[in-house]
């Protein structure tokens, strides 16, 4: 079936007659109209670069106008929006674009140094486009001003690419459970989807909505929020460039008063733990949590404090968003709540059946936002997409009165802050430290419930602070360990296995 993903969430609003009505504020505040106009000049410009369909187009921004026009500008030129993580380095951004195959890479100033070292090592990247003006050229590809890039287009052809169902439109990377990252590729079909039902039949969001994620626009979760749920319907969605802060967010919430407010559990904790008026959220109808489950205290607390409700839910970046969720009126603090209507959800058990209510087993669902699988991983992918079914990596329990309930990953994998962090990955970053001999890292609850990662260690001769430094110094900040243990050994099977469930035993709290 004919279908772009630009025209459903812009121009259908302009042709609805909400051509005047608030689409965004970020740096800058449009309308549908006005923003349907710029999402025709990138597509434009896209073209005149020499763009063809299903070419990918890596993004390291943060979140503003510009990044939101360049994702909405590839669904329109039928070319594939790759939005990445901005907490990367150098090389971490390299790997993925290089993996990518994309031609051009755009970025913000913010992310200078990691896209100078990434570029060297993606020889197909051909244009480096950055906002403010051009980066020092590079070797090996053309450096562009975001300005310069849009007068290129000018004049040029702004329609829809006659993309259908079936084409791709985002690929997201994810780390998932395998540790290495992989992208996830999107159909643009998958958005709609996911707009038709937690948007819809969830979040109940209707065009008089006003919505703020803190999570941002590279995450699944993020560019649902900020993006796909508010244009489905003609909302407003408030874009905030910088890192949020509790005060930060605050203020955003203050300025703009949203009516939902899309949050992540470590972040609920921090406006918790700062000092903020009760009457910060007044304008909230709904806050909605996901990356990680919310424990219940947390909910509560919350609640109380400012009067306002979180729905826990999960998603992944495989599902594109939400799938199993609390619903309006009928929350279950501590659990995930039941299938959002348009899934389902399965428990199984090892030998692939399905359990009853009580019995633990892992997590699968069926959808029709499921990726169809990642790019260029056909092992990872036979074993996450599995026929219709993604097999989640979670293990959960149904409880008899029908909600879900986590109990954790079936893998080692840890997720914090919700975002997957590898611990074979952050145990060969200590371990490449002179003083360091081995290496556990492990998922650790602190005292919100929130999982960090933890690592124990067999070292002589340096110190807790010089090895999180060490490893805040070499790979992306959120995956550095929290606290570390020295340890005269490290748990084994007899074939020299490192257990890392009795490194998680011996430190949880
Ligand atoms: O982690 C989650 O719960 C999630 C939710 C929505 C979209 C993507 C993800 C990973």
């Amino acid at each position: 079936m004919g279908f772009n993903a630009a025209d459903y969430l812009i121009t259908r609003n302009v042709e609805a007659g909400r051509g005047s009505t608030t689409a965004v504020r970020g740096s800058e505040e449009l309308s549908y109209a006005e923003l349907d106009q710029r999402v025709g000049e990138v597509a434009a410009a896209y073209r005149a670069l020499g763009l063809r369909r299903d070419d990918r187009v890596l993004m390291v921004m943060s979140d503003d106008i510009p990044m939101l026009t360049a994702i909405l500008g590839a669904f329109r030129a039928g070319v594939v929006a790759v939005p990445v993580s901005t907490m990367l380095t150098g090389g971490e951004l390299g790997t993925i674009l290089a993996d990518s195959g994309a031609r051009v890479i755009i970025s913000t100033p913010e992310f200078d140094d990691a896209v100078a070292t990434a570029i060297t090592a993606a020889p197909e990247v051909e244009v480096a486009i950055r906002v403010g003006g051009p980066a020092d050229p590079s070797a090996t590809a053309r450096a562009l001003g975001w300005d310069e890039f849009l007068a290129a287009g000018a004049g040029g052809d702004t329609a829809s690419a006659p993309t259908s169902d079936d084409s791709w439109a985002l690929w997201l990377y994810t780390s998932g459970t395998t540790g290495t990252p992989k992208a996830a590729m999107h159909r643009h079909a998958n958005i709609r989807h996911v707009c038709q039902t937690y948007g819809e039949r969830v979040l109940g969001i209707t065009e008089d909505d006003v919505c703020l994620s803190v999570a941002k626009m590279f995450f699944a979760y993020g560019i649902g929020n900020s993006v796909f749920f508010p244009f489905s319907v003609g909302a407003t969605s408030v874009l905030v460039p910088q890192r949020p802060t509790p005060d930060g967010i605050a203020d955003a919430v203050r300025t703009h008063q949203p009516t939902l407010f899309y949050g992540v559990p470590t972040f609920f904790a921090a406006l918790l733990a700062a000092d903020l008026p009760e009457d910060t959220f007044a304008s909230v109808r709904m806050g909605t949590s996901a990356g990680e489950p919310l424990p219940a205290p947390l909910q509560q607390r919350f609640k109380e404090r400012f009067g306002v409700d979180i729905l826990d839910g999960i998603g992944s970046t495989e599902a594109l968003h939400i799938f199993l969720s609390n619903q309006p009126g009928d929350i279950q603090p501590g659990t995930t709540g039941v299938a959002v209507p348009g899934y389902a959800v399965e428990i199984r058990d090892e030998a692939g059946n399905p359990v009853t209510a009580g019995t633990p087993g892992a997590l699968f669902v069926r959808g029709e936002s499921i990726a169809l699988g990642y790019w260029r991983r056909t092992d990872a992918s036979r074993q996450m997409f599995q026929g219709e079914w993604l097999s989640t990596g979670d293990t959960y329990v149904q409880t008899d009165d029908g909600y879900y309930q986590c109990l954790g990953r079936n893998s080692d994998m840890i997720k914090a802050g919700g975002i997957w962090v590898s611990p074979a990955e952050v145990e060969s970053r200590l371990l490449a430290h002179p003083s360091v001999e081995q290496a556990a890292v492990v998922g650790i609850e602190d005292s919100e419930g929130l999982v960090k990662p933890v690592a124990a260690v067999t070292a002589t001769g340096v110190t807790e602070q010089e090895l999180i430094d060490w490893c805040r110094d070499g790979m992306a900040h959120f995956k550095a360990p929290r606290a570390i243990h020295f340890v005269d050994d490290l748990p084994k099977t007899a074939t020299g296995k490192l257990q890392r469930f009795k490194v998680r035993e011996q430190f949880a709290e």
